[in-house]
């Protein structure tokens, strides 16, 4: 077993052989590590955990304070039960590291000058977060999601256009890199500029794409401006679409609607932008649903409170460590997402976990709009920091159109005259692109249309079919 798992470079800290590539027929990128028995494979896993944490504590204050507080010591994880016990990492400790140990945070485990990308979060929620990517973990990524894309059927004769915004997002260069990296013909064409996507239709048919990245909003959105642009999506020539960033790709409706559309076989993927390898969750069948890759990123389906370990069958927040990164690497990384898992089944063809319906939605209140994820709070802020604020308003989310919309409802007040409202509704519509990265249509509404309350206040409204459907009909095992 050992000198198989050699051949596939199952090595800390990670080294790939950048000339290997499988023949095209063969099914897996690395057969013994996604095949071999889940107990044989958890067993190295837990080899690797204590290697990794034994590296955090040693070159990384931010993990050192954490576990010592905690009263944790690397040694004295023996068995992954025992891992269960090291306190989660939220998103909110890394950006507050980072504000005080600028500009990569305290959890930077590499000399300053080996960062060799930049990629980042949006920064939505406050301060923008910076990942700080060593050349070495850049190259584990290419190399990790070209093995998931490998499963999803991509191969060198492919030509991957990614639709994304090629700017701070992981989700367009984690395609990119692994794209290239399996040997296909990659597109770098982006997503977002006016009048974009008329365009992304005509070079996908000129350049003969044969995948596309993107997210489930976006690929709905190209299907309407396809038509409208007299070309029936599905003469496009597109056979695969992989998706990654918002909820779509399991959810049996929205994933019908593309695939009626475009007649492709759909893959959805993507974990966190943090936890890269985010394909770490990635499908490797043409059917709704991810396997966790557990021996790129350990991933654990917790109990949203207490943060241990749930038994299969059972719905939870999935937990990420990654067992490849050197320069920030994530050591029990809280998502807040919810899903469901299964166990793992050689009949599946990898014996990893399953979760069926993907990742289907956030615990806490953030809300994800065409792939950008926006927390109500920095609405809140932009609505409220307006001059003529009249006290209250309302966010609606909802599905015109196929695509996802934001409405923001807002009270004026009445001292303001109603011809100044169209240019103060401009001024904040513009404020919420900037803040957001997302279009939001502004509606000024009466003061006191809206209740108050003495309590917290239930600003948003989010009228899109999956929430609904989790509201009358939760699956078994949910959460109360
Ligand atoms: C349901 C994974 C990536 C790079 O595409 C991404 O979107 O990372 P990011 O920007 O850190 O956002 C992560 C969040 O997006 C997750 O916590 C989850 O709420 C949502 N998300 C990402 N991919 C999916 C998803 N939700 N299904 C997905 N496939």
């Amino acid at each position: 077993m050992t000198a198989d798992i050699s051949m596939e470079q199952w090595t800390w800290p990670p080294s790939y052989d950048e000339t290997y590539r499988p023949p095209e027929g063969q099914t897996h990128w690395l057969p013994r590590r996604e095949t071999m028995p889940a107990e044989q494979r958890e067993e190295l896993i837990l080899a690797r955990i204590r290697q990794i944490m034994a590296y955090a504590w040693d070159n990384a204050p931010f993990y050192r304070r954490k576990w010592d507080e905690a009263g944790i010591h690397p040694s004295a994880i023996r068995t992954l039960a025992d891992f269960e016990k090291v306190p989660v990492v939220r998103k909110e400790e890394l950006r507050a590291d980072q504000a005080a140990h600028e500009p990569f945070g305290s959890y930077l485990c590499v000399p300053p000058d080996e960062v060799k990308h930049i990629n980042g979060t949006s920064g939505t929620t406050g301060r923008p977060t910076a990942f700080g990517i060593s050349e070495r973990d850049w190259r584990s990524v290419a190399n990790a999601h070209a093995r998931v894309m490998w499963a999803m059927g991509i191969r060198s004769s492919d030509t991957v256009l990614v639709a994304s915004p090629l700017s701070l997002y992981w989700g367009s260069w984690g395609a990119y890199i692994g794209a290239e990296r399996l040997g296909a013909r990659v597109f770098p064409f982006g997503a977002g500029a006016p009048g974009q996507t008329a365009r992304t239709v005509r070079w996908i048919k000129q350049m003969g794409v044969t995948v596309l990245y993107g997210t489930p909003s976006y690929a709905l959105h190209l299907a309407e401006v396809a038509e409208e642009e007299g070309i029936a999506p599905a003469s496009l020539g597109l056979r695969a679409m992989v998706f990654s960033g918002e909820p779509g790709a399991s959810i049996p409706t929205i994933r019908s609607r593309i695939t009626e559309a475009f007649q492709v076989g759909v893959y959805d993927s993507g974990s966190m932008a943090e936890a890269a390898p985010w394909m770490n969750l990635g499908a490797a069948a043409d059917e709704p649903g991810v396997l966790c890759w557990q021996d790129l990123v350990y991933t654990e389906v917790c109990d949203p409170v207490g943060h241990q370990r749930l038994p299969y069958g059972a719905e939870g927040t999935p937990v990420y460590t990654t067992l490849e990164r050197t320069s920030q690497p994530m050591i029990r990384l809280l998502s807040n997402d919810l899903t469901r898992w299964e166990a793992p089944s050689a009949e599946r063809g990898r014996t990893y976990p399953f979760l069926p319906r993907g990742i289907y939605g956030r615990i806490d209140d953030m809300f994800t709009v065409r792939g950008e994820n926006v927390h109500p709070s920095a609405i809140d802020e932009v609505i409220m920091a307006a001059p003529g604020y009249g006290g209250e308003h309302r966010i609606v989310i909802s599905r015109e159109s196929a695509m996802d919309t934001l409405v923001v409802q807002v009270e004026y007040d009445p001292r303001q005259p109603e011809e100044s409202l169209p240019g103060w509704v401009e001024r904040i519509s513009g404020r919420l692109r900037t803040v957001l990265g997302v279009g939001a249509r502004v509606v000024p509404v009466r003061q006191h249309t809206f209740d108050r309350t003495g309590f917290k206040a239930r600003r948003v409204i989010d009228n899109r079919e999956l929430l609904q459907r989790m509201v009358t009909d939760p699956p078994p095992g949910s959460i109360p």
